[in-house]
């Protein structure tokens, strides 16, 4: 325990005087090391994702926790960032009570499978009073109710080479085609795939018939109306390589707060 302090603490230290006193560069290498480096690293700006990464991950315990609040704290109201898919398919899924709708999960998993809702409803339930905030300034608290994406991993038993989870929504507008957590995120206790929210069935806006609620990042990497989740060993050959489509379009990969 004191040696991985003092390490973190060295690290840390480490990093920032780098920074400060021989440029950025070699803080991004000293990061690189240490395995600190985050899908979207890559150029001047490539540094800056590197630097507020590499700081979280060392600052913060492995189970470091987003505050929970209780039932009085719930926002009233509960803005909407991105509406559902406009499509015939998510029109006739929504109608249908998502009875259709399948999660599949695959990749480096021991067991691939798919689920129905009425399968993950019955998988050990948590509910959690949560702040999202979104990165263009506003935010709520809502309580989610859903079961840790950490009893789905373990369900289906990831292999020791998995590094990130992916997860990809059925059709979302361009930022949000695709998204990964690192697997310290993924394991969290409060990372939680919600198909609830405020002791009501997720709304559609808001995600329906399942979404990722991740409260220690920003809302944009909570991503709505899951389909397929994927474990994979490098995020490399999916889309432009950079973790997520945030990156692809002008945001981070890594939305840690
Ligand atoms: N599929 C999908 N997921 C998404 C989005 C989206 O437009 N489509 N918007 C993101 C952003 S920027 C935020 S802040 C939250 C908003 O969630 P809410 O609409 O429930 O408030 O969802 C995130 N997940
Ligand atoms: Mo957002």
């Amino acid at each position: 325990m004191s040696n991985l302090v003092s390490r973190r603490k060295l690290l840390t230290t480490g990093l920032t005087a780098a920074a400060g006193a021989s440029g950025l560069a070699i803080a991004a290498r000293l990061a690189e090391r240490y395995g600190l480096v985050p899908p979207d690293h890559g150029g001047i700006y490539g540094i800056g994702q590197t630097l507020t990464y590499a700081t979280q991950r060392l600052l913060t315990s492995h189970h470091s926790l987003a505050r929970e609040f209780d039932r009085s704290q719930i926002s009233k109201v509960a803005p909407v960032n991105g509406e559902p898919p406009p499509t015939e398919l998510y029109r006739s899924l929504l109608a249908g009570g998502f009875a259709d709708w399948r999660l599949t999960v695959d990749g480096l998993v021991e067991r691939p499978a798919s689920f129905s809702l009425a399968e993950l409803k019955q998988f050990p339930s948590r509910s959690q009073i949560t702040h999202q905030a979104c990165e263009e300034g506003w935010s709520f608290i809502a309580e989610s109710t859903g079961f840790p994406l950490a009893y789905l991993l373990n369900l289906v038993g990831t292999s020791p080479r998995a590094r990130y989870v992916v997860f990809f929504p059925l059709l979302s507008p361009r930022r949000y085609k695709w998204g990964s957590l690192d697997m310290l995120d993924a394991w969290h206790p409060q990372t939680l795939l919600a198909y609830g929210m405020n002791g009501e069935e997720l709304p559609s806006r808001h995600g329906a018939p399942l979404r990722l609620r991740v409260p220690r990042q920003l809302g944009f990497k909570s991503l709505k109306h899951l389909s397929r989740i994927t474990v994979v060993e490098s995020v490399k050959n999916i889309g432009k390589g950079l973790g997520s489509s945030s990156p692809e379009n002008g945001f981070s990969w890594y939305g840690g707060i």
